[in-house]
């Protein structure tokens, strides 16, 4: 099949463009996390590059996001095993110090420093577990309330809103909307105006912006995984997501 994240370092620019490619729609696996982390991992140790675009090589989609699958009937340990994963992969992109311009999607757009979004009212964006049946962990909601504040992550949360394209822009989830056959030449020139900022001076601006958020996991790692096995394992929220997982199939016509 394959690699699933693709990444095409442009070295004049210091740029490189990570693209899922785990189609049909880039739902995150562990297989696709594990990736994902080594190949940012990489990145962040190459001299050379000094911003990451993230985006998606599937048309029409940024990421599904969590693989509902690895959530759904399987053991404790894949549970645990899974969550290791997803935190993996969040603290790596949140503390990144490599600047980043994705398109699209929330989970993973939320770690990154610029988000750019296709400006077509069929695409959403949002963290909406509670539809689910499911919670978003605090960190998550942390990572939310840093980027559209308190109030309206309190109603985007409760009600797992997803914000078409123009909602999105006006709640901040994202900043800039724009056609999408743009997406590529929008994020290369956020890029140029990111870097052209000293790179020291930016990196230990972000990091003291995000440091309590970050602190708070790595505080909590182990509990978090503990209380994502728990919960995910509890019959009734099983069945919730056998239930979302129908519901998916059925709305094909
Ligand atoms: N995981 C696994 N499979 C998925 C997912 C997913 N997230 N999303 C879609 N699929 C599957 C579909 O079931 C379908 O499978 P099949 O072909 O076997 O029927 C296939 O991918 C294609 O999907 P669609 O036909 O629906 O494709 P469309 O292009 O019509 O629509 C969408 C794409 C809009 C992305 C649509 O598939 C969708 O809405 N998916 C659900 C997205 C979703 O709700 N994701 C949230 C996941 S939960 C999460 O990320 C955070 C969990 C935090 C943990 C909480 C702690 C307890």
């Amino acid at each position: 099949s394959g690699p699933a994240v693709q990444v095409e370092l442009q070295e004049g620019a210091g740029v490189a463009v990570m693209k899922l490619k785990s189609p049909p729609v880039n739902s995150l696996s562990l297989e696709l996390l594990t990736e994902f982390t080594i190949s940012l991992e990489k990145l962040e140790n190459d001299k050379a590059c000094r911003g990451v675009i993230l985006t998606s090589a599937v048309p029409h989609i940024f990421s599904a996001g969590l693989d509902i699958t690895e959530m759904h009937g399987k053991s404790p340990e894949h549970y645990a095993e899974f969550w290791k994963a997803v935190q993996e992969m969040w603290l790596k992109l949140y503390k990144s110090s490599l600047g980043s311009s994705p398109a699209g999607g929330c989970l993973m757009a939320l770690s990154c420093d610029y988000r750019i979004m296709a400006e077509n009212p069929k695409y959403s964006i949002g963290l909406n577990e509670t539809q689910l049946g499911i919670v978003a962990p605090f960190w998550f909601k942390d990572a939310l309330v840093s980027t559209i504040g308190h109030r309206a992550a309190e109603q985007s949360l409760q009600l797992g809103l997803l914000y078409p394209a123009s909602d999105a822009l006006k709640v901040g989830l994202v900043d800039q909307l724009v056609p999408e056959e743009r997406l590529q030449s929008a994020a290369t020139q956020v890029m140029a105006q990111w870097l052209a900022t000293p790179d020291h001076a930016r990196q230990i601006t972000k990091s003291m912006m995000r440091k309590e958020v970050v602190d708070r996991l790595l505080k909590h790692r182990d509990a978090d995984i503990q209380n994502f096995v728990q919960f995910i394992s509890r019959d009734s929220i099983q069945k919730s997501l056998q239930m979302y997982i129908e519901r998916l199939k059925q709305r094909k016509t």
